[in-house]
């Protein structure tokens, strides 16, 4: 995400110096059926070998629906190329300043406008909505995108659950606020900013949505910190901005919430933030993705290429005025 109010010149998404890849093929193509291929999968095993070390207690999940079968980004991309402003405001940082964050132990209270609210502990809840794998694009609005093998349940499960009343039409999220445990929300750090904490908002349609997950895993492991620990959102057809991290609170409300960056700079992101190649953001175009990894950009796709699952949510919307 690149702030507005930078004197400095902002950086435009060409002068994203592609990370060093290493193209992890799909993990399930086992190292012995590689073999007996005949394939040459020596990067593919040196990306898996590094994982080995990390607990995997999601190894064996089921696989959701919807997920694409593009070839994943490489597990290190996916933790070291990150946006969390809690701890830096550039990419590489936040997997170091985050490697010893708590995650654990932690609540998540659901409130609001629902007859069932509740306090949740974070291991408590994993196990009352057991998380299965989705493998979903992920696309940030600097015009960069990944594909990411998510571990999440579906957040209309825990809707449900939480039995909104009538008067809920929007779900609000909200950042864990410690800035003892999360630096970048130290005033004078590198300055305030943004609002924090950080929030996030979703339409109850959109919320109900089975691609919308509460996500705390990816690559079988519990979810790294600098992704988002212990659980964050993923909207697969919207800017990554949507994808609140570290979430400590769900709220259930009548208004439609005010979102981080749409407060921060309202005419460049807005509450719906659909990932939509034909509305550009005013310093850049929307129009095409470089694919972490790749060297050629790609054309964007309409909602990330999930209209055929969403296009409906807005049918009667100008998708150009509300951006
Ligand atoms: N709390 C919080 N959530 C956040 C952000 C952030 O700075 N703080 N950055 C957002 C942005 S702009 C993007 S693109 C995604 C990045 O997720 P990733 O690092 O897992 O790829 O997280 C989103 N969620
Ligand atoms: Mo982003």
């Amino acid at each position: 995400m690149l702030i507005r109010t930078r004197q400095n010149n902002p950086i435009r998404p060409s002068e994203i110096t592609p990370e060093p890849i290493y193209k992890d093929r799909r993990r399930f193509l086992a190292g012995g059926a590689a073999l007996a291929l005949g394939l040459n999968l020596a990067p593919a095993l040196a990306a898996v070998t590094s994982k080995n070390d990390l607990p995997k207690p999601f190894a064996d999940v089921a696989t959701g629906p919807y997920a694409t079968d593009e070839e994943l980004t490489d597990y290190k991309s996916v933790t070291t190329y990150n946006n969390f402003y809690e701890f830096s405001t550039d990419k590489q940082t936040p997997a170091k300043l985050a490697k010893d964050f708590a995650a654990r132990p932690w609540t998540i209270s659901v409130e609001g406008e629902c007859n069932n609210p509740k306090k949740w502990d974070i291991d408590e809840l994993i196990k009352a909505f057991p998380p299965e794998e989705r493998i979903y694009r992920h696309r940030c609005v600097e015009a960069w995108s990944m594909v990411v093998p998510w571990i999440g349940f579906e957040l209309g499960k825990l809707i449900k659950h939480s039995e909104p009343t009538g008067n809920a039409k929007f779900v609000e999220f909200e950042t864990l606020y410690d800035p003892e445990r999360m630096p970048g929300q130290k005033a004078g750090f590198f300055g305030q900013v943004l609002d924090w904490p950080y929030r996030e908002g979703l339409r109850m349609d959109e919320a109900m949505h089975p691609l919308t997950i509460m996500t705390v895993g990816l690559y079988g492991e519990y979810i790294p910190n600098q992704n988002g620990a212990p659980i964050r959102l993923i909207v697969p057809w919207k800017y990554g901005f949507k994808g609140i991290k570290s979430i400590v609170t769900i709220r259930f409300t009548e208004e439609q919430p005010r979102n981080t960056w749409n407060v921060q700079g309202p005419s460049e992101y807005g509450f719906y933030a659909n990932v939509n190649p034909q509305v550009d953001h005013p310093r850049w175009s929307q129009a095409k993705e470089r694919r972490i990894g790749e060297l050629l950009k790609r054309p964007t796709l309409m909602f990330n290429g999930y209209a055929e699952e969403v296009a409906d949510l807005y049918t009667s919307m100008d998708l150009s005025k509300h951006y």
